[in-house]
């Protein structure tokens, strides 16, 4: 067979471009690719939702990657091991109730069996903006990437969702964004992203799954980013608490996707 270059070219950016028309009308999109967005997207994609997720970076798997301090290694407590048992991802008991996992096959099969469930993942997107209407989120605002990490002005495109969830870890980005207009008022304590405090596991790990809810009409949070918008601690390398809060984001909003149908 001969191999022609431009009809590689031709193949991938017709593909993509299929890809991405698919996804500008979406039940949810997933803004974050770490643990508790891929959680959420694996539910959400399997109960047959148009659900989409659009990550920063090349990877996917947000902070999962590299354990505790680089070492590869997860813990998750007793509460959350049905969920990797769920996505096949074995582990082994350290003590009684906490278990261990590699990292790198915890991140791998998340990222597998959600995109296979049938989530569809944008990498190298950057949201950096919503849109409002009616004081509820009803769009994402993309852009490259690179555009964003070169400092170019360049216009975004849009995208609508009927709900979003901001699974952007620490810096809570898309609730951060939404918290700086003026007139936007959060279902937080302040009105506003209330701030990460310092690290206690075990209260943190409960507070996580607490404050996955909605912060602001059409957007919910999940994993870290509940704890940061809400003001709760945070938790170190434990990953039960990010597992069940994807778990929870999805079951609330299959909820009420199925009220509105
Ligand atoms: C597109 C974005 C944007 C944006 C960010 O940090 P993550 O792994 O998120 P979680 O909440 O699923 O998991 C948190 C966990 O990794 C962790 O940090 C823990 C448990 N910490 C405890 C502690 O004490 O430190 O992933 C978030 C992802 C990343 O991949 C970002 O690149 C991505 O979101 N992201 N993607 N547009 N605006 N902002
Ligand atoms: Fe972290």
């Amino acid at each position: 067979m001969m191999l022609d270059e431009v009809t590689i070219t031709r193949a991938i950016i017709d593909r993509y471009m299929e890809k991405l028309h698919a996804n500008l009308d979406l039940d949810v999109a997933i803004v974050g690719g770490g643990p508790s967005g891929l959680v959420a997207g694996y539910y959400l994609a399997k109960k047959g939702y148009n659900v989409a997720m659009f990550e920063r970076k090349l990877s996917i798997g947000g902070g999962m990657w590299g354990g505790g301090m680089m070492m590869n290694e997860i813990v998750v407590q007793e509460e959350a091991k049905r969920i990797l048992d769920e996505f096949g991802i074995p582990c082994r008991e350290y003590v009684e109730g906490y278990y261990t996992a590699d990292s790198v096959v915890s991140t791998s099969t998340l990222t597998s069996k959600a995109t296979l469930a049938g989530l569809s993942v944008f990498n190298l997107i950057t949201v950096e903006d919503v849109m409002v209407r009616d004081n509820r989120v009803n769009g994402l605002v993309i852009n490259w990437s690179p555009v964003e990490m070169a400092g170019l002005h360049v216009d975004p495109l849009t995208l609508r969702a009927r709900y979003t969830i901001d699974a952007t870890g620490h810096p809570a980005e898309v609730l951060n964004v939404i918290s700086k207009k003026v007139d936007a008022k959060l279902s937080t304590d302040t009105g506003k992203v209330i701030g990460e405090r310092s690290l206690w596991a075990e209260v943190a790990e409960s507070t996580t799954i607490e404050n996955t809810k909605e912060a602001f009409p059409g957007v919910y949070t999940a994993g870290m980013c509940a704890n940061a918008v809400f003001g709760a601690h945070r938790m170190g390398p434990v990953f039960g608490g990010m597992l069940l809060s994807g778990e929870k984001v999805a079951q609330v909003l299959d909820r009420k996707l199925q009220e509105e149908d």
